[in-house]
């Protein structure tokens, strides 16, 4: 079962967790090295135990697929998972002159007058996003990652590369090749990132004419930023084995540092006392203006439906900064 890799993992960080500070002061439970393998001809791997909100991880994957990094895409498709790290740039910013903001993510957890003030200047910000293209141009952009490595690396001969349409092309004309990466993890671009990427470098591999993936994550927040992960690329096995005419086979998802930060140990403990249903299915449209040419630009929000999705209560928890 697809959603037992999941818990099995949660349930380590538990109870064999070493505990560990971090860059965000929260502190966390980690181990490192650590490998678990979703069959996607099982089920598509959306956790049932908790409600994981596919819309967010099909939005983000969309902007990647785009090689936008710009956080304007999202906030126009209502998908807030990168506000806090675009904000953090503003309010360092000299542009900046509202209320002290220093360390506002653990100080909105403490302090109620304080949390009011940052929404209210999280709200301003976000609007000033949409609205204002200059100001969306300076503060709404990540910096190089995911997206610009993946679609557009720039190469010291000061052309581009497209990792990601190169992949496409060779499991096409090669699909028993051994060279099917995409890395995100660009040494001179790591530190111009507002996060360098957690989600480095992935593979992917054919056989008996299903695809599969592996994926490299260096760091993985295992409560909040996992499940995403897993059903992010899952999404993107199946999309690019859709255009490549494949049925879809196995994600391998591998880890270095993976952690459960210390103010999730009782979301998380509430989340091993559930029972799994039955997992979801993903259903693409079929690609309506598919030619020889794959374009990895052509899929939209509305082509992906998950069917049979019953999951269980959301369970909130503060996501460290
Ligand atoms: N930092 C940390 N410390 N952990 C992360 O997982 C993380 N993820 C990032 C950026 N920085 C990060 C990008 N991905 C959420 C999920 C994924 C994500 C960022 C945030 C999150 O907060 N998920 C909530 C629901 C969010 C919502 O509904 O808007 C959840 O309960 O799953
Ligand atoms: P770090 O850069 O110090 O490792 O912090 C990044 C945190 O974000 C870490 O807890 C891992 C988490 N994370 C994920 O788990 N998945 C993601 O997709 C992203 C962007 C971050």
């Amino acid at each position: 079962n697809n959603e037992l890799q999941y818990l099995t993992l949660l349930n380590k960080l538990v109870t064999e967790g070493n505990f560990k500070e971090d860059r965000t002061k929260t502190g966390t439970y980690s181990l490192f090295g650590y490998q678990m393998r979703f069959d996607l001809q099982e089920n598509f791997p959306l956790l049932t135990t908790k409600k994981v909100p596919f819309r967010l991880i099909a939005s983000e994957l969309l902007w990647f697929l785009h090689g936008d990094t710009n956080i304007k895409y999202l906030l126009e498709n209502n998908n807030h998972i990168w506000d806090e790290w675009a904000f953090l740039n503003y309010v360092r910013s000299t542009e900046y002159t509202g209320p002290d903001m220093t360390d506002f993510g653990h100080r909105v957890l403490t302090n109620l007058d304080f949390k009011h003030q940052y929404e209210l200047e999280h709200a301003k910000f976000v609007q000033k996003i949409l609205t204002d293209e200059q100001f969306s141009q300076r503060f709404g952009n990540l910096g190089p990652v995911y997206g610009k490595q993946w679609r557009e690396w720039q190469s010291r001969n000061g052309e581009t590369i497209d990792q990601l349409l190169n992949v496409v092309m060779t499991i096409k004309s090669n699909p028993d090749s051994r060279r099917l990466i995409v890395s995100a993890w660009n040494p001179e671009d790591v530190p111009s990132m507002a996060l360098p990427p957690c989600h480095s470098l992935f593979q992917f591999y054919v056989l008996d004419g299903k695809l599969s993936c592996q994926l490299y994550q260096r760091s993985g927040d295992v409560f909040l930023g996992v499940p995403f992960n897993i059903a992010s690329y899952a999404l993107l096995t199946h999309i690019v084995a859709d255009i490549c005419d494949l049925e879809v086979g196995e994600l391998v998802h591998t880890f270095g540092d993976v952690h459960l930060y210390a103010n999730h140990v009782d979301q998380a403990k509430m989340q091993l006392a559930r029972t799994p249903n039955a997992g979801p299915q993903l259903r693409i449209n079929h690609f309506s203006t598919q030619v020889n040419e794959p374009n990895l630009f052509d899929y939209q929000l509305t082509d992906f439906n998950i069917v049979n999705y019953h999951p269980q209560n959301t369970i909130k928890a503060p996501v460290a900064i």
